[in-house]
C-alpha cells in the first residue's frame, strides 16, 4: 500500500481552513491531504469527526522541584499519558535552574529524566534563576545553540525572582542569540508586602492567596516586563495572563507596534477566586485545590480575557499544568495550615485544556474552529520553534492528529482522568466536544480514553533557531 495509515471522511481543520479531506500517513509524517487517497495498510473512518492538529501545550510543569516536603504529582510518563488522553501530541515543560547550579547541568539532567519516559514528543524550556556572568556569557548561549531555544524568567518567588537589571541582561542574551523568552509577571516586593499584611490581619486561609496577589501586582509587572522588552527590542511572551488589567497593558503595547505576545489558560476563563473560599466544605484547606499564580479572578475578568482572545491580544492558550496532590505531600501540607504562603501554587490541567477551550470557546460560539486550532496548537509551534514540523496538517508535518467529536458531551471527573494528581479543579464541569483518538507520529496511542502503548515513543525535541521566525505572523 502507498500509505501506512489513511484517515478518511473527516473534516480537517487547520488555523486557516476547514475542508473535507482524507489524510495519508507514511513513515510518521503526513504524506498527502486529498479528496481520495490510494490504498493504506490501515484505514480509520473519521466521518462525523473533526481531524485536528494534535494539541501542543507550550506551558506545563513536570517533575519540577517544588520545595521541602512537596512532591509534584506527575512524572514524564503520567503527564504525557494524561496529555495524550486529552488530545495533545506535544508538551513543553521546564528545566528549572536551582540557584548555584549550572544551566547546562540543569538542562541535561532534566532531559535525561524525560528520555524514554514519554508517550508524546516534548520540547524543553529552561527557567533561568541565576544569571551569573558565566550563565549570561557562556552557558545560556551554549544551551540555546544546543536546542533549548526558549526560557522563562520570573519576577517573583524567593528562589526564582530576577531583579530588573538581571531581566534586562537575560533579555539581551535572548536578543543576541535568537531565543524566545516567557515572563511570569507578578511583582515580588508587592506580593511580599501584601502577604505579610494578609497574615497580620488573620487572612491565612487559601483565599488569602488571592488577596495577596491582586491584579495590581500583575499589571505593574506586566508593564515593567513590556518596558524592558522595549528597551532591549526583544519580542517576549507574557504567560498566564489572568485578567483585564495585565491584558490592557499588553494590548496597549501591541497597539504601539511592540511585539508582545500573550498566553492565557482555561482556569482564567472558568474559575473564580470564590472557589478558593472552599464554601460548603469541611476541610478549611479545600480551597487550596484552586491555588495557582496568578490567582483566578472573577467573572468580569473571564469576559475580559474572552474579549482579548477574540480581539487577538492572546496568541496561545496553555494549561500551565502544575500538579500537586491534595494529600499531605501537596496542597494540604501541614505548613499550609499556618498560611496560604506555604500552599504550592499550581493546578492540574494538562488533560482538560482542550475540552474546556473547545466547549467554552467553539461550542458556545465565542471562537471559530480555526481559531481554536491556532490557540491550541499552531501558534504554540510557531512561537517556540516547532513550525513547520508540528502545529498544522499538511504534507511534511509530523502525523500528530487528534480526532475530535464536536457533539460528545462529557462531565469532567477525576475518575476519568489520567494525570497523577488526586483531584481536578473542574470536577463536575460539563463540556460539549471531546477527543476520541490521539495519533502521534502516525500511531494511534489513545482511543476513547484507553492508553494503547507503554511510554517511550515520545522524543525530546531539539529546536533550531530561525531568526526570521522570531516574530512570527500569528
Ligand atoms: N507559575 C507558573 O507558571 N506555574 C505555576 C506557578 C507559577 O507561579
Ligand atoms: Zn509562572
Ligand atoms: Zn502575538
Ligand atoms: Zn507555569
Amino acid at each position: 500500500p502507498e500509505y501506512d495509515l489513511a484517515i478518511r471522511g473527516g473534516t480537517v481543520v487547520t488555523a486557516t481552513d476547514t475542508i473535507r479531506a482524507d489524510i495519508g500517513v507514511r513513515d510518521g509524517r503526513i504524506a498527502a491531504v486529498a479528496d481520495r487517497l490510494a490504498d493504506a495498510a490501515r484505514t480509520i473512518d473519521a466521518s462525523g469527526l473533526l481531524v485536528l492538529p494534535g494539541g501542543i501545550d507550550s506551558h506545563v510543569h513536570i517533575a519540577q522541584p517544588s520545595g521541602p516536603g512537596i512532591v509534584m504529582a506527575d512524572d514524564f510518563a503520567s503527564a504525557t499519558r494524561a496529555a495524550a488522553a486529552g488530545g495533545n501530541t506535544c508538551v513543553m515543560p521546564f528545566a528549572l535552574q536551582p540557584r548555584g547550579q549550572s544551566l547546562r547541568e540543569t538542562a541535561l539532567a532534566y532531559r535525561a529524566l524525560a528520555e524514554g519516559q514519554c508517550h508524546i514528543d516534548v520540547a524543553i524550556h529552561l527557567i533561568v534563576s541565576d544569571p551569573t556572568p558565566a550563565v549570561l556569557g557562556q552557558e545560556l548561549p551554549a544551551m540555546i545553540g544546543a536546542g533549548f531555544t526558549s526560557f522563562k524568567v520570573f519576577m517573583t518567588y524567593d528562589d526564582l525572582v530576577l531583579n530588573d537589571r538581571q531581566i534586562l541582561d537575560v533579555f539581551d542574551v535572548a536578543r543576541r542569540e535568537g531565543a524566545r523568552v516567557m515572563v511570569h509577571a507578578e511583582g515580588y516586593d508587592a506580593i511580599r508586602y501584601m502577604t505579610e499584611r494578609m497574615e497580620r490581619s488573620g487572612q491565612t486561609g487559601p483565599y488569602g492567596h488571592a488577596l495577596s496577589r491582586p491584579q495590581t501586582v500583575e499589571r505593574e509587572a506586566a508593564h515593567r516586563a513590556i518596558s524592558h522588552a522595549e528597551l532591549v527590542d526583544l519580542p517576549i511572551v507574557i504567560v498566564h495572563v489572568s485578567g483585564g488589567e495585565a491584558m490592557e497593558q499588553i494590548a496597549w503595547a501591541q497597539e504601539r507596534g511592540m511585539k508582545i505576545h500573550a498566553e492565557t489558560c482555561p482556569q482564567y476563563l472558568t474559575l473564580t477566586a470564590e472557589d478558593m473560599k472552599g464554601l460548603g466544605q469541611d476541610d478549611p484547606l479545600a480551597g487550596s485545590k484552586y491555588v495557582c499564580s496568578p490567582p483566578v479572578r472573577d467573572t468580569a475578568s473571564q469576559e475580559q480575557i474572552w474579549s482579548g482572545i477574540q480581539r487577538g491580544v492572546f496568541d496561545v492558550v496553555s494549561s500551565d499544568h502544575c500538579p500537586f496532590r491534595y494529600d499531605e505531600t501537596g496542597k494540604r501540607n501541614p505548613k499550609g495550615r499556618t498560611s496560604f504562603r506555604w500552599i504550592p501554587n499550581g493546578i492540574p490541567g494538562i488533560e482538560t485544556r482542550l475540552p474546556i477551550l473547545f466547549s467554552e470557546g467553539v461550542s458556545k460560539g465565542r471562537i471559530s474552529l480555526n481559531r481554536f486550532v491556532a490557540l491550541s496548537a499552531t501558534n504554540h509551534a510557531k512561537l517556540y520553534g516547532l513550525y513547520p514540523r508540528k502545529g498544522s496538517i499538511g504534507p511534511g508535518f509530523d502525523a500528530d492528529l487528534t480526532l475530535w467529536d464536536p457533539n460528545r458531551r462529557e462531565v469532567i471527573r477525576q475518575e476519568i482522568l489520567h494525570h497523577g494528581a488526586d483531584y481536578t479543579p473542574w470536577e463536575g464541569f460539563a463540556v460539549t466536544g471531546w477527543p476520541v483518538m490521539t495519533i502521534a507520529g502516525g500511531s494511534v496511542i489513545v482511543e476513547d480514553g484507553r492508553i494503547l502503548e507503554e511510554p517511550g515513543r515520545g522524543r525530546v525535541l531539539d529546536r533550531e533557531i530561525d531568526r526570521t521566525k522570531l516574530s512570527p505572523r500569528l
